[in-house]
């Protein structure tokens, strides 16, 4: 597996003295440009936070282990964050695919919720002729493991299968109309499902945002969430460990930094979560 050593600028800390760690994956090319540009653009980014008061990095020492490119042996990721996870550490993982999240989430116990933000329900029975793809990756998971440990929010775009599979395995999810049209009632009842867990884990797509904040996505859906939004839920996991972060299926567009500063604004806000 090729390696790129292209660090994130705030990422100043050796692996042995840090307690958050980065890794990129890139399944192609293309990703290798998109994931350079986040870094490269998330130092426009203060990680001092106004409303809260404090710098969101304060208590987060980050080391990143640069962009891996990788061709096929996807279980190699799941290895990777496993070793972060066993030594301590947060492992963070940025990746245009969603897919990596199937991998990931390996690392959860039965006392690890698995929140994942999304417009899409990433439950169809195959994709592109593919059966394990960035639109099949939760119904995959889903099928051999625990479905009630899982929260989709955001989600507004899928078909009826997926409903119907939610449905039939009792998903807890939360569409993006109801948080919009009941903000306190969705938390409230988030904050419910979070009580039966002592750990998180998160699983963040770029388009649960609406696309006129992050319209850099692979598949832009409109009548999406507010960075404020969510983060009224990351504050509601303050008490609860974090065990892993993955962010996913962001796209740089040329000529434009707002994507990169977004999705930097949440990465931060969820170390401040995990660490603050
Ligand atoms: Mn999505």
């Amino acid at each position: 597996m090729d390696r790129e050593e292209i660090k994130f600028p705030a990422a100043i800390f050796s692996y042995e003295d840090s307690n958050a760690v980065i890794q990129s994956i890139a399944f192609e090319d293309e990703s290798l440009f998109h994931l350079k540009k986040l870094k490269e653009l998330s130092g426009l980014v203060e990680p001092f936070d106004i409303e809260l008061r404090k710098n969101l990095l304060k208590n987060v020492r980050l080391h990143d282990k640069g962009i891996f490119r990788v061709k096929g042996n996807y279980d190699e990721i799941y290895l990777r964050t496993r070793k972060i996870f066993e030594d301590g550490k947060l492992p963070i993982t940025f990746a245009n695919s969603h897919l990596v999240s199937l991998y990931n989430v390996g690392i959860c116990d039965e006392n690890t919720a698995i929140v994942v933000f999304d417009a899409h329900a990433d439950c169809k029975q195959e994709y592109q002729n593919k059966k394990f793809s960035k639109a099949t990756w939760l119904r995959r998971f889903i099928e051999f493991s625990n479905p009630k440990q899982i929260a989709l929010i955001g989600i507004r775009s899928l078909d009826e299968e997926e409903l119907e599979f939610l449905d039939e395995n009792e998903v807890f999810y939360l569409t993006s109309a109801e948080i919009k049209n009941n903000f306190s009632k969705s938390l409230e009842e988030f904050d419910k499902f979070m009580k039966n867990f002592e750990n998180v884990f998160i699983s963040f797509d770029a388009d649960a945002i609406d696309p006129s904040i992050i319209p850099g996505v692979n598949f832009p859906e409109p009548l999406g969430l507010s960075l404020n939004d969510v983060f009224a839920f990351f504050e509601l996991l303050r008490e609860k460990r974090l065990r892993g972060v993955d962010i996913v299926e962001f796209k740089h567009i040329k000529g434009m930094e707002m994507n990169e500063v977004a999705i930097t604004k949440i990465f931060y806000r969820l170390l401040d979560v995990a660490f603050g």
